[in-house]
């Protein structure tokens, strides 16, 4: 999602033209701290910390519609004019996120507030990619990512003499069953933005940032994208290691099936029945979500399921039907209406007639109501869970527009990008007949709940050890652990170690297959969604209890419960102004980020993949 900062000083600057990034949040807790420096003139007061806060956030307020609008165009009309326009404003927006991170240092020996205490660390801490204090080191870093972001948008690659885009692109990925095609657009995708220089860009800017992160007291990027989460660096990384633990084993289970189907799709030559799976068989460009496999890893002997993309297909919904109906799915719970405005200003289809970021994002363009998605959307069950997901940015942006600035904002990034997927979990085969997609003779029976929650799998648990691993090489490069020279070999080795997978073909020694994703080639930073993932199955469950549901959690729905509705958007309405375990608390009872929901929700489908495992010889080493 988007919107200038939100909650930063600036990073949020560069994370908007990061595309659908929540801006960052609030490091309460953070490690590292910056000497107050000693500039021989008066002891600063509490009262001028206060002074100081207040006109940062004026300052910030102003520059972020700017910056909004000029990410909105430079998105929606990809071109040397507005590239040249955005590389200026985010340098603008850099200087003066970093300089307002500095001078936090001046009220550090005070004894704040704890509101005030937050939004120094906000200040501080929430830069996505801050640069040193001259002026030449952030308009570098401008030239740097506008460079990359632009090469990863408008990539085209040649088929049968006709130029493709990435919707389109991703698109085969997800129907085609061509080995040899799958490979060659797997490929081809990773030739069209220019991955040469997109790693020596990539390299220079790690340096940049890491510069910046270092006068701001930390001991690199890492540290400081790890200092968001309301406790120290090194806890937090032991955190996302404690919930991938709860979570492997569902994997290891869910990998050892789909190898098996795959193999016996495609025979030995192309896919082995042990060792890794060939990342292009997946479904989906980066193996990232496996849902288009729906029909090749499917429960044999679960009663029928449906297609949701063909019954949206079949009832002739449009990308503005999807997004009418995902609104109303909020709107059920009690929430406004979404403005007119919203309608006038998004863009909802791919226009044909010119470049944009099809990569979906969210925003709020003036910080109060001006809301809009960007989206390609295309008539797909994917794309509908999407449409709910940008919703979700919006509602929460919503939500929390009367706190003050710094506090705009999730309470922490994963709790942004789990509220319109927590929604999403309630299309149930119920809701979809009370919204006249199902016919209620087709409403699956018991016997069908394995082959639903293998599509849910397919998507929700394939996706953690992609979204662990894409933060861990940005971690290992940010630390220095790898060199540039390594980029591509260690991106392999993570994701072969996490994911079980390799690449089709070999890997050329000019390739930058990290820059593939839009949240590398856009410095968007990852943990969230992984965050996301886990807690979007404990806002369910928790919802679920709420509304005093006794079934299965994947056939539970809140849809039109207002009761539930009004105890979410309280949680949503805190923003970030509390620390995210009183905003978990608010609305599911616990403090902790944890795995038990969605091992709960996918317990049936455990026991079935493990009886169904016990003959094979799973993992891949
Ligand atoms: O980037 C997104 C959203 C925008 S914040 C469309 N997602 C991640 C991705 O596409 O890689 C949603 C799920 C994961
Ligand atoms: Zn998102």
């Amino acid at each position: 999602m988007k919107r200038l900062m939100t909650g930063v000083a600036s990073g949020a600057l560069l994370a908007l033209l990061a595309g659908c990034s929540a801006p960052d949040t609030d490091p309460a807790a953070s490690s590292a701290a910056t000497a107050a420096p000693d500039t021989g003139a008066a002891a600063p007061t509490v009262a001028d910390a206060a002074q100081f806060l207040s006109d940062a956030e004026d300052e910030l307020r102003a520059f972020s519609e700017f910056g909004s609008r000029t990410a909105w165009v430079q998105n929606n009309f990809i071109t040397y004019d507005t590239n040249w326009l955005l590389e200026r404003m985010s340098t603008q927006g850099t200087e003066m996120s970093v300089r307002l991170a500095t001078e936090t240092a001046r009220y550090n020996d005070l004894d704040l507030t704890t509101e005030m205490s937050r939004k120094m660390n906000v200040l501080r801490a929430g830069i996505t990619l801050p640069a040193p204090s001259d002026s030449a080191a952030a308009a570098r870093l401008s030239e740097l990512t506008t460079r990359m972001g632009s090469a990863y948008s408008t990539g085209l690659m040649e088929i049968d003499g006709e130029m493709v885009d990435h919707n389109e692109l991703e698109n085969i990925m997800r129907t085609s069953r061509d080995p040899e095609f799958l490979s060659h657009v797997w490929s081809g995708w990773r030739d069209s933005y220019g991955p040469e220089q997109m790693a020596t860009d990539y390299a220079e800017m790690v340096e940049i940032a890491n510069a910046g992160a270092r006068d701001l007291g930390f001991s690199d990027l890492a540290e400081m994208w790890l200092s968001n989460y309301d406790m120290p660096a090194a806890e937090m990384e032991a955190e996302v290691e404690r919930l991938w633990g709860q979570v492997e084993p569902l994997y290891e289970q869910l990998h050892c099936t789909v190898r098996g189907e795959l193999n016996g799709l495609y025979g030995d030559e192309v896919q082995a029945a042990d060792g890794p799976i060939r990342a292009d068989l997946l479904g989906n460009m980066w193996a990232q979500s496996w849902a288009a496999l729906a029909d090749v890893a499917s429960v044999s002997d679960a009663g029928p399921a449906y297609d949701l993309t063909q019954l949206l297909v079949d009832a002739d919904y449009d990308p503005i039907r999807m997004t009418e109906t995902a609104e109303t799915f909020f709107t059920s719970l009690g929430m406004e209406e979404l403005p007119d405005t919203f309608w006038e200003r998004s863009l909802i289809v791919q226009p044909r007639d010119r470049q944009v970021a099809c990569h979906a994002s969210a925003w709020n363009l003036d910080s109060v109501d001006d809301l809009r998605i960007k989206m390609c959307t295309r008539v797909t069950a994917d794309d509908f869970v999407t449409v709910h997901h940008e919703l979700g940015h919006n509602f929460y942006q919503r939500a929390y527009n009367q706190q003050d600035f710094l506090f705009q904002n999730g309470a922490h990034d994963g709790f942004h990008e789990a509220i319109g997927d927590f929604i999403a979990l309630s299309v149930t085969p119920d809701y979809l007949v009370q919204i006249g997609l199902l016919d209620p003779a087709d409403v699956p029976d018991a016997s069908a709940d394995l082959g639903l929650l293998m599509d849910t799998a397919l998507d929700k648990i394939a996706f953690l050890p992609f979204a662990i691993m894409m933060d861990q090489w940005r971690w290992q490069v940010l630390r220095g652990e790898i060199q540039p020279e390594d980029y591509n070999e260690a991106w392999w080795e993570l994701r072969q170690s996490y994911q079980g997978i390799v690449p089709p073909t070999e890997r050329g020694e000019n390739a930058f297959d990290p820059g593939s994703k839009y949240h590398i080639a856009n410095n968007v930073p990852y943990l969230r969604y992984f965050l996301s993932f886990i807690m979007q199955f404990q806002f369910h469950q928790a919802a679920c209890e709420m509304a005093g549901w006794e079934g299965p959690l994947h056939r539970c729905s809140i849809y039109g419960n207002e009761e539930v509705g009004a105890r979410f958007s309280a949680m949503m309405e805190m923003g970030a102004s509390q620390p995210w375990p009183d905003a978990l608390e608010a609305f599911t009872g616990t403090r902790e980020m944890d795995g038990s929901a969605i091992i709960a929700y996918f317990e049936p489908l455990m026991l079935h993949l493990q009886e169904q495992n016990a003959t094979r010889d799973c993992g891949w080493d």
